[in-house]
């Protein structure tokens, strides 16, 4: 398959990079070491984004000319299109079925749950993100992985492994930031770029979210809720809520973490993650949703409490 790919990126010119919609440090990492790469090639390489880059990963080096960030693709084609850690189509967001009119799908992936809807699909469950086997495809393909490369990488792999805390933390994660920090990269300007780096509005809206947490279960399953009102009275931007799920996930002897956020007016999006056996992926998939089995999400239509009850049914279920 590595082969394949390679072909491809040998032969063809023009090549569009994507990913999924609610962009993270692997979505956007990912994206922008492979269009570095591609550049490398001296091939023409465009980012397609539905999403607006969140403001803790702007830092990364990417298409220097907005142009590149292009919002329509009429009829356009490409040797390649390369859709990365996206585990279901759909999550390239609106539109996406018009991707196949592109060009020859390339996915590149890590999710249990990938679904195969590429013309060729590298998925390895066991990566600990996406930017690990673009990091590998770039080993593969003999290219000298420069800062630009090297710094959207571990970015990648360091926001994915949730500070290399999760247990997609592996040897070979370590190895790979290693070879990245030779490079040039610095973990102690990364930290304070994605970490420290954010507005006080965000600590205002937490203040509001943690009063809503609740317990079920024995105290197993800790849930907290946003409305889109408590983001208004903290002139809070969706954005900021990146993360929150991380700290209820921080309490004493919970098994899951559930964090529901008001996206319309009777509908929530919910994220899960899970400290012990359990497989959130599988409960978010009874919603449509997917993900990791510890780390899921998914959509669910109703008022606060009907959502409440009914993910509670279905993580007794
Ligand atoms: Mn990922």
């Amino acid at each position: 398959m590595l082969r394949q790919i390679k072909d491809r990126i040998e032969k063809g010119n023009r090549f569009l990079i994507t990913t999924h919609i609610d962009l993270d440090g692997d979505a956007v990492g990912s994206c922008f070491s492979l269009y570095w790469a591609l550049v490398s090639y001296k091939k023409e390489a465009f980012v397609y984004l539905k999403d607006r880059i969140p403001y803790k990963y702007r830092f990364l080096p990417g298409p220097k000319d907005p142009r590149y960030l292009i919002n329509t693709l009429p009829g356009e084609r490409f040797d390649t299109v390369f859709v990365l850690d996206c585990g279901d189509f759909h999550r390239v967001g609106q539109g996406y079925e018009n991707l196949k009119n592109n060009g020859f799908i390339v996915s590149i992936d890590h999710h249990s749950t990938n679904s195969g809807f590429g013309d060729i699909n590298l998925v390895d469950e066991d990566a600990s993100s996406t930017a690990e086997i673009v990091y590998d495809l770039f080993r593969y393909l003999g290219i000298d992985i420069s800062y630009e490369m090297a710094i959207n990488i571990y970015t990648a792999i360091l926001t994915d492994t949730g500070s290399f805390r999760y247990e997609n933390t592996t040897s070979k994660a370590f190895t790979i930031c290693g070879h990245l920090t030779r490079i040039g990269v610095r973990p102690s300007f990364i930290a304070t770029m994605v970490y420290e780096s954010h507005p006080k509005e965000r600590f205002i809206l937490l203040g509001k979210v943690l009063n809503t947490l609740e317990t079920h279960k024995d105290g197993k399953i800790a849930m907290a809720h946003i409305t889109r009102d408590m983001c208004n009275d903290s002139d809070a931007l969706e954005e900021f809520t990146d993360g929150f799920v991380e700290y209820i996930k921080e309490i004493d002897g919970i098994d899951i973490a559930i964090l529901i956020r008001q996206t319309e007016d009777k509908r929530y999006k919910l994220s899960m993650r899970s400290k012990g056996d359990v497989d959130v992926a599988s409960i978010c998939r009874i919603f449509g949703g997917g993900g990791h089995k510890k780390a899921a999400g998914c959509h669910i239509n109703g008022d606060i409490g009907t959502v409440k009850s009914m993910v509670l049914e279905a993580i007794k279920g």
